[in-house]
């Protein structure tokens, strides 16, 4: 593992994935079949791209590169905290001339850590603010990348053989979000296949730790994850305890009162009582007036 910048924080994997394990992740895509990236946004940001998400539990070359990332690069106690895992694997596939635009990874996300698999040799990345002092506290924005160029600014990403990974930190050590951190898949001269995987920490993300702090996932991350994109919509455990307590409540309650009023929970008349030897049933008293 090699570090390539500080700000952001970015690491070369290199031979990461086996030569097998990038092909299992191109047919578990191909299987799972592919689609347009990007169809419902507004403003394409990848162009001639095709996607596809594998989820660690249909393909162990996917579960193997999230649990190899989680022991490497994140603390098992970073990604035990609420809200804590990975996303499905998005497998992007562009067209000779496709790309990403310059984008952030964590604008709507607490993706805490990014790492991207290159499956097939081809296409680079660009980082074009990395390490650079120019800004300040200014968020950089498109007019910045626009005199930029990938061979003289920033840092270019070319993988060396299929299974390299790179993988950054979209958050700095304060939980801010890493400004530096603005990246562009650049076009594709051959068809290039790449996996991206999104790591969330959200109680390491300071735009998303409050909500972290009051969330705990009552199910497995994954489960979480896999709807994509949206935020999580996760459940305080202590919400079902109370959920449940009310419904036991409210049900004891209405229990008592329908015994209270003569009938039992199920609708039935109440039972009458046993009646021991000599003992005669009273009938209803009618109150005749002769
Ligand atoms: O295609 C690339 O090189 C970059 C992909 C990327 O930026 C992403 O998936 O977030």
């Amino acid at each position: 593992m090699r570090r390539l910048s500080a700000r952001p924080l970015i690491f070369h994997l290199k031979s990461f994935l086996t030569q097998d394990e990038c092909d299992a992740l191109i047919s578990a895509a191909k299987r799972k079949g592919l689609h347009k990236a990007d169809t419902t946004m507004r403003k394409p940001y990848r162009i001639s791209c095709d996607v596809s998400t594998v989820g660690a539990s249909e393909e162990p070359a996917a579960a193997a590169a999230e649990s190899d990332i989680v022991r490497t690069l994140l603390s098992k106690e970073a990604t035990s905290l609420p809200g804590g895992g990975s996303e499905d694997l998005h497998v992007l596939r562009y067209q000779p001339g496709g790309m990403y635009k310059p984008h952030y990874d964590a604008e709507a996300n607490p993706r805490y850590l990014t790492v991207l698999y290159y499956l097939n040799n081809k296409g680079a990345t660009w980082f074009p603010f990395a390490d650079s002092a120019a800004f300040g506290d200014r968020m950089p924005t498109k007019v910045d990348v626009a005199p930029l160029k990938p061979d003289v600014d920033g840092l270019t990403m070319t993988p060396a053989s299929a299974g390299d990974a790179l993988a950054f930190y979209n958050f700095d050590a304060e939980g801010a979000m890493e400004r530096l951190a603005l990246h562009a898949g650049m076009p594709a001269k051959d068809t290039k296949w790449i996996g991206s995987h999104f790591f969330w920490v959200p109680a390491l993300c300071a735009p998303f730790a409050e909500e972290a702090e009051t969330t705990r996932p009552t199910r497995p991350f994954r489960e979480y994850l896999v709807q994509g994109m949206g935020a999580p919509h996760q459940r305080d455990s202590r919400h079902w305890l109370n959920v449940c307590s009310v419904s036991l409540m409210a049900g004891l309650l209405l229990a008592v009162s329908l015994w209270r009023s003569g009938k039992r929970p199920d609708g039935r008349a109440p039972e009458a009582p046993k009646r021991s030897k000599g003992q005669h049933a009273k009938g209803p008293s009618h109150n005749k007036s002769n």
